[in-house]
């Protein structure tokens, strides 16, 4: 603690492992964590993540920073994997727009949309669908691809733009105007960090080809990493996602599919299921053909899934709330002992 000089809130921006790098008083700092972490972490989630504030203090005459706390976060992005109840794993924290970027090429998957809507609203952010690549399609395609994505999310908010010719990042710019983070999420080759060099205004991060035969991305982006934008706004830029599950929740779930939620009102049972059930709303307007099948086989799909995690974390979850408790008293407690001893007390 001899070379502990004072102590400061940063902003986690980079994260590679357990190495970070945090922006304080106008620039970047490499930062490790404290001991403790290691000691005292029982998840990935008790580590600090992008988006993060943070507490640190400094070492080597102020050109290292060492993170002792992480303050509590408004909004919290989730990366469940398949498999065994693998701990989640947090992808950016105080994000307050998630945008799902797809590419109207190859890319462009209804499926992968779904499952990210429901992660991107279990954040406790806004979603936000980005096309990308309009250049590569025809307008006739992106019109029948908007009505099906407009489907797919109802009430959010869709851009349609092309990062090469520039048309449509405006409004994005606009978007983010006045501050606001967004972090952006997709698979590998979608088109996110290009767009991330055209609001950034730069060659900001490396970008790669997709792969001629199935458009396929080559993982370029391998960290997260946060960047401010000339606007004012800031992108959290991600590696493409290979896989990724629902998280716990279900609220995310029920927000995502509102439709067949306003759809369910109608059911003569409360706990219909949409199967089988006599009076089912939801059937009528499948019969009808005001919703698709597809749609419903994903509801149906990513209901299961997270009713499958239900009911393992229940318990969990009541471990995990007792735990939050204890963790959030411990921290208070570790903030004001570190300022104690940072007063020379
Ligand atoms: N024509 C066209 N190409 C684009 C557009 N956006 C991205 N691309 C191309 O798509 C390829 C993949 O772009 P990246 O920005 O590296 O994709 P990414 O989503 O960051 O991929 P990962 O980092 O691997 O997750 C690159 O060759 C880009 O030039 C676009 O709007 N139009
Ligand atoms: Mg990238
Ligand atoms: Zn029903």
């Amino acid at each position: 603690m001899k070379d502990l000089k004072a102590e400061f809130t940063a902003l986690v921006t980079a994260e590679q492992r357990l190495a970070y790098t945090v922006w304080l008083d106008g620039r970047e700092l490499p930062a490790t964590v404290a001991g403790k972490f290691m000691g005292e972490a029982v998840s990935r989630l008790d580590f600090p993540v992008v988006g993060d504030d943070v507490l640190v203090a400094l070492h080597d005459g102020g050109e290292k920073a060492v993170i002792y706390a992480v303050l509590p976060r408004r909004t919290i992005l989730l990366r469940k994997a398949a498999g065994p109840a693998k701990d989640a794993q947090p992808l950016a924290a105080n994000v307050s727009k998630v945008f799902i970027v797809m590419g109207l090429d190859d890319n462009y998957n209804i499926a992968r949309l779904e499952r990210l809507l429901v992660a991107a609203w279990d954040s406790g952010g806004v979603p936000v669908v980005v096309l990308t690549k309009k250049d590569l399609c025809p307008d006739l395609e992106v019109a029948v691809k908007l009505g099906a994505v407009a489907r797919a999310a109802p009430g959010v908010e869709v851009f349609c733009l092309s990062s090469v010719s520039g048309e449509g990042v405006a409004l994005v710019e606009a978007a983010l105007a006045g501050g606001v983070r967004c972090c952006f999420l997709g698979s590998s080759g979608a088109g996110k960090t290009t767009l991330l060099n055209r609001l950034a205004g730069r060659a900001a991060a490396p970008t790669g080809a997709v792969r001629e035969a199935d458009a396929r991305g080559r993982h370029t982006t391998t960290s997260r990493h946060l960047y401010f934008l000339p606007g004012g706004g800031q992108v959290i830029d991600t590696p493409g996602i290979r896989e990724f599950c629902v998280e716990y929740s279900g609220e995310g779930l029920e927000t995502s599919f509102s439709d067949i939620q306003v759809l369910a009102a109608g059911c003569r049972f409360k706990n219909c299921s949409h199967v089988s059930e006599p009076g089912c709303a939801v059937r009528v307007a499948l019969e009808a053909g005001t919703l698709s099948h597809a749609r419903l086989r994903s509801y149906h799909k990513l209901r299961r899934e997270t009713e499958r995690q239900e009911l393992g974390t229940d318990l969990k979850k009541r471990v995990m709330a007792k735990r939050k408790l204890k963790n959030f008293s411990k921290m208070a407690r570790d903030i004001t002992e570190a300022k104690r001893k940072l007063r020379g007390g």
